[in-house]
């Protein structure tokens, strides 16, 4: 078959619903674009885990503690899966980690934004795991069948993460003043860069149409952040707290929250690599991946041994 007939085999298969497998036949332009957003996904697990770490030693009681660190193990694990969904494209996870440490991949620009109180821990659990998953629920009915699966099980897990986030909110919001004007400051912070996890506008989006084309992508960029601000508003009502954002206002016609313009000066700037933290992120990361040489010496030398022909 030459490329044109195999593309539209490629296409029909998508059209009808069925999931395309590592095995199965694709354009190469189909292999490149997932592994540069699965992997960018993956980076994002794992240096996600940073800003919550941060609050590990001082989250004020026991309980809390365990549930945030059960919390960033679990992104750890996202980063795993990612990986592996990676993996199936023909690619190495060394290589991917390369390009992460060399500042050559980019990673969501969300943690970029430094956590300073214990509030900020709530408030990433609402929005921040709240803005995954609007985007991974989509994700999941993705035609890439490794990507799709693991955006199922990576679902199932943000739900927990939100819910425990909102409930940290919805805890400060009712507590002493100094804990309501906490975590009002750390929705302040939040908000903005929340938006902004959904990535530039539609019109600004260069890969989205190709993306859409495939369905890796169902719903577009500003589609999914609208959805996201319709969840929301409610639920900062219900808690008794305000969305930093004086053009906010309910659409009798349209059924949405209308927004104000998202500050993308900002946004491009962080996402070059000049946030507030991403040196600080990269600086961490590399100091991570060199503490950790001695476990994956230890792991190749282990299947080294164990796939050595016996003696005798
Ligand atoms: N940050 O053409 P588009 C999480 C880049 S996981 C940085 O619209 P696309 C869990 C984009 O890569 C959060 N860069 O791109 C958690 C592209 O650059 P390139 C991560 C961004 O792919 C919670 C360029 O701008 N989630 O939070 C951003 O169609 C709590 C043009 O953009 C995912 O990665 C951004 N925000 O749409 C963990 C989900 N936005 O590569 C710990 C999968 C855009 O051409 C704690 N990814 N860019 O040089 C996606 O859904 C998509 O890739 C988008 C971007 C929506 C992020």
């Amino acid at each position: 078959m030459d490329d044109q007939k195999q593309i539209q085999e490629f296409e029909a298969r998508i059209e009808r619903g069925e999931k395309i497998e590592p095995k199965d036949w694709m354009p190469e332009r189909y292999r490149r674009q997932l592994i540069r957003m699965i992997s960018q996904h993956a980076h994002s697990e794992v240096v996600g885990m940073l800003p919550e770490g941060n609050l590990i030693t001082r989250a004020p009681s026991l309980k809390r503690k365990l549930v945030l660190l059960a919390k960033v193990q679990d992104e750890a694990g996202h980063g795993l899966y990612l990986y592996c969904a990676a993996e199936t494209l023909g690619v190495d996870r060394s290589e991917l980690i390369g390009q992460l440490l060399a500042g050559k991949a980019k990673y969501s620009s969300i943690f970029n934004y430094p956590t300073l109180t214990w509030a900020d821990i709530g408030v990433i659990g609402w929005l921040v795991d709240g803005a995954a998953i609007v985007n991974q629920t989509m994700l999941a009915k993705a035609s890439y069948g490794p990507y799709s699966r693991a955006m199922i099980r990576i679902c199932k897990e943000e739900n927990f993460h939100k819910r425990q986030g909102y409930e940290i909110v919805a805890t400060m919001a009712k507590g002493t003043p100094e804990q309501k004007r906490m975590v009002q400051d750390a929705v302040n912070r939040w908000w903005q860069p929340s938006l902004m996890m959904f990535g530039p506008h539609d019109t600004d989006s260069p890969n989205s149409a190709e993306l859409m084309r495939w369905q890796v992508k169902t719903k577009s960029n500003d589609e999914l952040r609208q959805r996201f601000v319709n969840l929301t508003v409610p639920q900062a009502q219900a808690v008794g707290l305000t969305l930093p954002d004086p053009d906010l206002r309910y659409n009798d016609e349209t059924g949405n929250w209308e927004f104000g313009e998202i500050d993308w000066e900002e946004f491009w700037a962080v996402v070059r690599g000049n946030g507030p933290m991403n040196k600080e992120r990269m600086q961490a990361r590399r100091e991570a991946h060199q503490e950790g040489r001695w476990v994956r010496e230890a792991a190749e030398a282990y299947a080294r041994k164990r796939h050595q022909p016996k003696a005798g």
